[in-house]
């Protein structure tokens, strides 16, 4: 595999960080997370421009123009042929001494890898999960702002440790007030007839591309969309409850709390907007060309 370090495409055994670089020592740093899908990065752009944001969150500068970003990315799917896989874009701080101050810091780091991922089994996707509303509660916006795509994802990881130390595959974190935010990786939305109801971004989760992508595929086929508070008897009475994310995409869940959901099997409305996701991912209007 060829990654893109600083710059240059080198193989995998050479790309390496310094153990100086605050990305490493502090978790100083943004990534993002995309996926190629039939030759092409699929909402590059979108996923661009958040990358620039997180980075402007954080007073990081990046060493490249969004335009000079998105070839990069391109590239380095050329070089690994990596055509229906998945890339992981991160700067961080770069290389500073033993303190936090990142001023101290003269030079970001950027890598580009393309790759592949599979997040669940493909059970998972026919089945539908078994999930848990967790204790540890979301960061709260004023602390470390969900939409910031850091490199400090420890709140996420002590809510997937929760989850896996009960035996299920993923968590749901309730905000600072109690009302529900998101999954550890993915954005969670509550179908009841043909309404979507997902919580809105005040409410402290990452609003998530795939999130807006599934909300307006709805909408254009009949459903209405909602963003609203949620608490966890909502949860509990859905008809249907999936996630999104790009690296889960769209995901049932057949079960939160011990409580089935439905009928206990992945429902219409779940099904309908996954094969809509996929059918739009495969439009070449939704992607980049690789090649
Ligand atoms: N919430 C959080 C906290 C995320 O990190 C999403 C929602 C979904 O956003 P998008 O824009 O992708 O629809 C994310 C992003 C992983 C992994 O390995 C997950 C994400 C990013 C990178 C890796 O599970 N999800």
């Amino acid at each position: 595999m060829m990654i893109h370090v600083n710059g240059k495409l080198v193989p995998e055994s050479e790309a390496t960080v310094s153990v100086f670089d605050h990305g490493l020592l502090y978790g100083d740093g943004v990534f993002e997370g995309i996926r190629s899908y039939n030759g092409r990065v699929f909402l590059l752009r979108e996923h661009v421009k958040r990358l620039y944001q997180s980075a402007q969150a954080i007073n990081l500068t990046i060493p490249l123009t969004p335009e000079e970003m998105c070839r990069a990315v391109i590239e380095t799917c050329r070089a690994n042929n990596c055509l229906n896989g998945y890339i992981r874009l991160v700067i961080t701080r770069g290389v500073g001494n033993l303190g936090l101050n990142p001023y101290q810091c003269p030079k970001p780091g950027v890598i580009i890898i393309a790759a592949t991922i599979q997040l669940y089994p493909a059970e998972f996707y026919e089945k539908g999960l078994r999930i848990i509303t967790v204790g540890t509660v979301r960061n709260h916006p004023e602390a470390l702002n969900p939409n910031i795509k850091s490199l400090n994802y420890l709140n996420n990881i002590l809510a997937k440790i929760e989850a896996i130390n009960c035996g299920v595959q993923e968590a749901v974190m309730l905000n600072h007030i109690g009302y529900v935010c998101e999954a550890t990786g993915d954005n969670i939305f509550v179908v009841n007839g043909q309404t979507l109801i997902t919580p809105p971004g005040w409410c402290g989760c990452l609003v998530g591309i795939t999130r807006d992508t599934v909300m307006k595929l709805a909408a254009a086929n009949g459903y209405t969309v909602r963003e609203s508070v949620m608490t966890r008897y909502d949860l509990y009475n859905a008809e249907e409850i999936f996630l999104t994310g790009t690296a889960a995409e769209l995901v049932p869940v057949v079960e939160i709390d011990k409580r089935k959901i439905g009928a206990g099997v992945p429902g219409p409305a779940t099904r309908q907007l996954a094969q809509l996701f996929r059918d739009y991912a495969a439009q070449p209007e939704s992607g980049e060309p690789i090649v």
